[in-house]
């Protein structure tokens, strides 16, 4: 297809995702260039157009992981037999598809997540993805619970413990709304299995620019706070119902809200704040709660495929 039929089809095609950027039916051509896909090359609605369910997670280890697993568990097969093909054609992220699922990498941070997120909603535009649902599933400091929670978030806040995510936009500071689907988060909660040995709660979650300093620790290389101050800010945090902290759930609320896409954000506890800093799990525990949001996600996967 040529980039003026590309265009056509992209506007006709009646996606239920429409980026708020009028600029973008001005534009021939668009290049995802951090995930190396672009409009007139890639068959974005033939590649993607099935994708009902877009999860992303820090690390590109877990998220292939992740798809191998939601592949076995959902029978879903792969692209290429057994073998998984990493669909970004940069180093930049990874990407996974299987059946109606594609597991991202996003990094760390919002600054990463951001980059992202801007470049997967516009796929899911382009290949024309219907209720779609963006997920991010994680990592995460607890506050008050068992290391091995999980977290589903109920509001997104920011180190104020505001429903807003900031970002600077042409020198300004703008402030955007936080939105997470409460369908999602309900669906999300019953999925767990209630014979599990751990826990699946729901909280706010707060979302930093930093692991150190910016979650209160005093155990990074610069700390002009002490730990009285760090005490009272996470009390004032628990007081404020944020049960985990993270980096990247503001920035991804506020984006699938402005472009109305279903967004909900599940984390794994791997330490209690309110009772240190350092993050000293065994690898075999670390394996074991990292999944725990994957086996989740793939019971929430289940449930929803039942209903179509
Ligand atoms: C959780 O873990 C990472 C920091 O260790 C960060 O990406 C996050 O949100
Ligand atoms: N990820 C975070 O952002 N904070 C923690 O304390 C643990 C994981």
């Amino acid at each position: 297809m040529d980039g003026t039929t590309e265009k056509k089809a992209r506007l006709d095609n009646g996606s239920s995702v429409r980026p708020p950027n009028p600029y973008l039916e001005k534009q021939d051509v668009d290049v995802l260039f951090h995930i190396g896909l672009a409009t007139d090359k890639d068959q974005l609605p033939a590649r993607f157009g099935d994708v009902k369910f877009v999860c992303m997670g820090g690390s590109t280890t877990r998220m292939k992981r992740f798809a191998e697993f939601i592949s076995e568990r959902l029978g879903f097969g792969t692209q290429n037999g057994t073998v998984l093909t990493d669909l970004c054609s940069t180093d930049r992220y990874c990407m996974y598809k299987v059946g109606c699922v594609l597991s991202v990498s996003h990094g760390m941070g919002m600054p990463s997540i951001s980059i992202l997120l801007h470049e997967l909603i516009k796929l899911v535009h382009y290949a024309g993805c219907k209720d779609v649902v963006f997920i991010r599933m994680g990592t995460c400091g607890g506050l008050g619970l068992k290391p091995g929670t999980v977290v589903v978030t109920d509001t997104a806040v920011n180190e104020m413990f505001e429903p807003a995510y900031k970002v600077p936009i042409l020198g300004k500071i703008v402030s955007r709304p936080t939105q997470l689907s409460k369908e999602v988060a309900t669906e999300l909660l019953a999925a767990h299995d209630s014979n599990a040995d751990y826990d699946v709660t729901t909280g706010n979650t707060m979302s930093t620019s930093d692991f150190y300093e910016g979650q209160a620790r005093i155990d990074g290389a610069i700390c002009e706070h002490t730990l009285e101050d760090k005490i009272a800010y996470l009390q004032a945090a628990y007081e404020a119902g944020v049960r985990n902290i993270e980096m990247e759930g503001t920035c991804l609320a506020a984006m699938c809200g402005a472009a109305k896409i279903k967004g909900a954000v599940v984390c794994v506890t791997l330490l209690d704040r309110l009772l240190g800093d350092q993050v000293t799990m065994t690898p075999e525990q670390h394996q074991e709660w990292e999944h725990r949001p994957q086996e989740l996600l793939a019971r929430f996967f289940i449930n929803q495929l039942r209903k179509e």
